[in-house]
């Protein structure tokens, strides 16, 4: 069954930024002289960090550094449409005011601030979309949350879910004013019942709060790809990858196996030429600071969007047999077709396209192309451009493709 969010700004989107913030950045991925081998914030669950350690971490969070506007700005002149955050990660830990648990952000540490109140009324300001992971079933600090990689018989998940997860589920929803979505996550042993229940009581507060793919059950409205995995082919409901800059999602000390913005920007227009968003991650440190190579990549990402925007956000896929042409990508919208190039070439010809063209640009100069259109004498169509010698971009040069026939040329095939 194909899943329809029924957002609009979803669907248009494409971009947004996610945040993985929480104690586990005060780790960095060490503890007692020893490196976690994988993923930052699951460092309790791997290195066997016992409740009573971990939480003292609380006592020593303090990041002063942290600015909500900043954060915002720098996320608008990247280019991103909404924002993703942690609310509550797996180590259970709220980092906001919680009020059915202490273990909170302002009630448990020095800071005694709320971050995610600061980054909501920032939000508001800046009118970018405010969106909350929040782990539903993984709750390593509640005697009754699931943990992986751990024996959860006997657990009474019950009584959490009725005294911690819901309430804090109401909390996120009412405390923040309008709410994205909410990004659940790891389902683990979860019932459909429980499921449903979580999906009913988010939409009895927030009818438009999109519930993600990984609330358990298929029961998520839209597609939420594996980690950093992005399907071979388009996928026409609507769906989301979430992706890592390097191999952790919290902040990791030894982590330096940083994509290039090559990468990334390619990335994106292969996840948006399938008619996916990109939901790319960044892990602040215990200050607040944003690693810099992050930052670095991601001001190279937002110059490509700032010319070449109009070929990424609002588009969709397009049928997939075009797909086969060499070192080129198609995003479309209804009279617009964008031809995304990941190579030099003096010319290119495509075929069977059809449809009249108007104009043909280049995206990022507004330099008009010439275009040769005919038929061959197998009766097919033929469109071949003639492109110059100053190449715009190495990374993606946008050929934006103008038709101007009554009927939407490039039909969506997404909603
Ligand atoms: O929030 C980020 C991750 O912490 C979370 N999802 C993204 C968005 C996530 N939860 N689980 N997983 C990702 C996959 C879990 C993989 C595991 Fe493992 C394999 C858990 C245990 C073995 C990776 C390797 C984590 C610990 C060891």
């Amino acid at each position: 069954m194909l899943k329809d969010t029924k957002q609009q700004w979803f669907k248009d989107a494409k971009y947004g930024l996610f945040i993985h913030w929480g104690l586990y950045s005060i780790l960095a991925g060490e503890y007692n002289g020893k490196t976690t081998p994988t993923i930052a914030e699951w460092i309790m669950n791997e290195l066997d960090i016992p409740v009573k350690e971990y939480e003292k971490l609380a006592s020593r969070f303090n990041p002063v550094h942290f600015d909500a506007e900043e954060y915002v700005k720098l996320a608008c002149n990247w280019g991103m449409k909404y924002i993703t955050i942690t609310s509550k990660h797996h180590d259970g830990f709220a980092m906001y005011h919680s009020k059915c648990s202490k273990y909170n952000i302002v009630d448990a540490t020095p800071y005694g601030r709320d971050v995610i109140a600061q980054l909501a009324a920032a939000c508001k300001k800046y009118d970018i979309k405010l969106c909350f992971y929040y782990s539903q079933a993984q709750d390593w600090h509640d005697p009754d949350g699931y943990m992986a990689n751990h024996n959860n018989e006997g657990k009474n998940f019950r009584r959490y879910f009725d005294e911690k997860c819901l309430p804090q589920i109401k909390e996120i929803l009412t405390m923040y004013g309008e709410i994205g979505m909410i990004w659940f996550d790891t389902p683990m042993g979860i019932t459909a019942e429980e499921s449903r229940e979580i999906f009913d009581f988010v939409k009895s507060i927030q009818p438009d709060c999109i519930v993600s793919g990984r609330i358990g059950n298929n029961l998520g409205e839209y597609m939420t790809t594996g980690d950093n995995f992005i399907p071979a082919l388009p996928y026409y409901g609507d769906w989301e990858v979430p992706a890592t800059l390097n191999d952790t999602w919290g902040f990791k000390k030894s982590d330096h196996n940083w994509k290039s913005a090559k990468d990334v920007i390619r990335l994106m227009v292969k996840i948006v030429s399938r008619g996916g968003n990109y939901l790319l991650n960044i892990g602040p440190d215990a200050l607040g600071d944003i690693p810099k190579e992050s930052v670095d990549i991601l001001n190279r990402v937002g110059e490509f969007l700032r010319l070449n925007g109009d070929s990424i956000y609002g588009t969709r896929a397009i049928e997939p047999y075009v797909y086969d042409v060499e070192d080129c990508l198609f995003t479309a919208k209804p009279h617009n077709l964008f031809i995304h190039l990941m190579k030099r070439m003096d010319r290119l010809k495509l075929l069977n396209i059809g449809n009249r063209i108007e104009r043909a640009y280049l995206l990022a100069t507004g330099e008009e192309l010439e275009v040769d259109c005919r038929q061959t004498c197998e009766g097919d169509n033929s469109w071949e451009f003639r492109l110059p010698q100053a190449w715009p971009d190495d990374i993606d040069t946008v050929i934006c493709v103008e038709t101007f026939e009554e009927k939407p040329v490039f039909e969506p095939l997404q909603q």
